[in-house]
């Protein structure tokens, strides 16, 4: 093939059609039985996006984005994963689509320039573009307690969730977990459960969705001029249009402050709040307004006062990790069949036959749900082993760190596209901005190759490494490096705490990776079999 492409969510499924525009041969290798990535695993009652659907959707077709009807401001996962399928068919993308093949190891062949694939099945792919598109957000973070083979009732993984559903009727649950998954869980599950347990290891900020259905009229006023809203969501720092202009926390009294937060508060979802102030995620004193101010509701919320104050995050500023988006997460803990077990100071010890134990006590419960997270955004691409020029492995190249060239692509990795991979900015914010900005550079890219006779392309070390430099340091005038969180890597054992996405927005990183095309593709080697045509520093 010209090019293999890993995954079929939404980059993969966008990037093949690109491909194919390009009139190149492509296979798209996927894990699972059917398309959707991230929307096709995590099925847990309560999943929906956090971002709304109105721009949690594909751009590149305007006649895709008329026809197609979201019904909620936040569309649950069967509905997203309804128009991932539509997309799929609509642009006849399954044919080049293979299901249920799982790649296992790649490695660049000096001598022909080429990639060989491998899958579980043992089979072998080759082609001169190897193309990630692997998600953010899918390698599992796997429970693993002691004694966990000895419970005798039943688990599940929420980013496994099974496809007929559970019923938690007249059982007792526990979960495990309290980030966005577990917020949007517990619940759901609450409503029908006999009891939840709910074990948190430390609480996470979480505002209201306020989920509704969607107007009619407010889907036609934006239907007529799509393109605007696109427009305003790829110069919003995050990738979701800004509803006013954004001033820092100085410019505003004390009573302003809080009617800022307050109108972010009533309108619901996170960008309220995280942009109450140009300055809330940079400036510690802005943060602290908009912390208290969450910290306040929680308060308010929360009947039992102790209860409360166990679910207030005071060791993050708020926005640091990602900001849930809930519906009656908070007032879930006034159910009389809720209990929050808080195991910051006794954390859990061992599964028992019949329960967790954990250094208090023992909870008695019929089935166990983990919620504990991913791997992000490193972990799908070093399950595979990948082995670029000289033979040398991603894994062994990330030992320290991820390490890529606008994370786009790796220094001796050759003919290696990492679609929002580390070091862009892909999960800060609307990913599906950030995908289709990747996939429609490397586009561009692959079609300039073309026009120059190029068949090897590859980053130089030196430009990979001034652009991890310069990742860290946009990173460190943020306060996102003040928290333990998955963006850095902190909730994997072993794992290198690096901040690895780009934190200076998505405007500034597209017009960055835009004049680096512009250039000739700066900080690239552009060769042709063994002779270099072209070499840029
Ligand atoms: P997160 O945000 O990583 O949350 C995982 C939760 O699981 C979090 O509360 C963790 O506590 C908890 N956790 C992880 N391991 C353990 C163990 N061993 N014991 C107890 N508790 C544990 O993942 P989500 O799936 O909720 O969300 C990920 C993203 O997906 C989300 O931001 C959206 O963008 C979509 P911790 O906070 O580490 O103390």
């Amino acid at each position: 093939m010209d090019a293999i492409v890993i995954g079929a969510g939404f980059s993969g499924l966008y990037m093949l059609h690109r491909l194919r525009e390009l009139g190149l041969s492509v296979r798209v290798l996927e894990a699972a039985a059917g398309v959707g990535g991230t929307w096709y695993w995590n099925r847990y009652p309560g999943v929906r996006c956090d971002v709304e659907s109105i721009d949690y959707s594909y751009s590149f077709d305007e006649q895709l984005e008329q026809e197609w009807q979201w019904s909620e401001r936040y569309a649950p996962q069967a509905e997203i994963l309804r128009y991932i399928e539509h997309v799929a068919d609509r642009f006849d993308l399954r044919r080049d689509i293979q299901l249920n093949t799982k790649v296992t190891a790649a490695r660049w062949d000096e001598e022909r320039d080429l990639w060989s694939i491998w899958t579980e099945q043992d089979e072998c792919y080759e082609a001169t573009w190897m193309i990630t598109a692997v998600g953010c957000l899918s390698a599992v973070n796997a429970p693993s307690f002691p004694g966990l083979d000895t419970f005798r009732g039943d688990t599940y993984t929420t980013a496994r969730w099974p496809h007929e559903g559970v019923d938690f009727s007249g059982r007792r649950v526990a979960v495990i977990g309290t980030g966005s998954t577990g917020v949007q869980a517990i619940p759901e599950i609450a409503k029908q459960a006999e009891h939840v347990h709910v074990f948190q290891r430390s609480p996470n900020f979480s505002v209201p969705a306020r989920n509704q259905p969607l107007d009619e009229d407010y889907v036609a006023a934006i239907k007529r001029d799509y393109r605007a809203r696109r427009r305003a969501a790829r110069e919003a720092g995050w990738g979701v249009p800004v509803d006013r202009p954004l001033r820092p926390l100085d410019d505003f009294n004390p009573q302003e402050r809080v009617a800022v937060c307050d109108a972010g508060w009533r309108k619901g979802g996170a960008p309220g709040l995280l942009r109450a102030f140009s300055d809330t995620l940079t400036n510690p004193e802005a943060n602290r307004v908009v912390a208290e101010f969450v910290r306040n509701k929680i308060r308010n919320t929360v009947r039992d006062p102790a209860v409360a104050e166990r679910l207030v995050p005071t060791d993050h500023p708020l926005g640091a990790k990602r900001l849930c988006v809930d519906t009656d997460y908070y007032e879930t803990y006034n159910r009389p069949n809720v209990t929050l077990v808080d195991i910051s100071g006794s954390p859990i010890t061992e599964m028992t036959p019949t329960g967790i134990r954990t250094r208090n006590g023992e909870y008695e419960v019929d089935a166990i749900v983990f919620a504990l997270g991913f791997d992000a955004i490193t972990g799908a691409l070093t399950a595979i082993d990948i082995r670029g020029a000289g033979g040398e492995s991603l894994r062994e190249h990330w030992r320290d760190g991820p390490r890529a060239y606008l994370g786009l692509a790796v220094a001796g990795f050759p003919n290696m596209f990492t679609i929002t991979g580390p070091g862009s900015p892909s999960v800060l914010g609307n990913v599906i901005v950030s995908i289709e900005q990747h996939i429609d550079w490397i586009s561009r890219c692959l079609t300039y190759l073309r026009e120059h006779g190029v068949s090897r392309f590859e980053a130089t070390a030196a430009a990979e490494t001034s652009w991890v430099a310069h990742v860290a340091e946009v990173a460190s005038g943020t306060l996102f490096v003040s928290a333990k969180s998955w963006f850095i890597g902190a909730n994997i054992a072993g794992k290198p705490r690096t901040f690895m996405p780009y934190a200076g927005g998505v405007p500034t990183y597209r017009k960055i990776c835009d004049d680096v095309a512009k250039r000739g593709y700066e900080g690239f080697v552009l060769g042709e079999s063994d002779s270099l045509t072209h070499s840029a520093a």
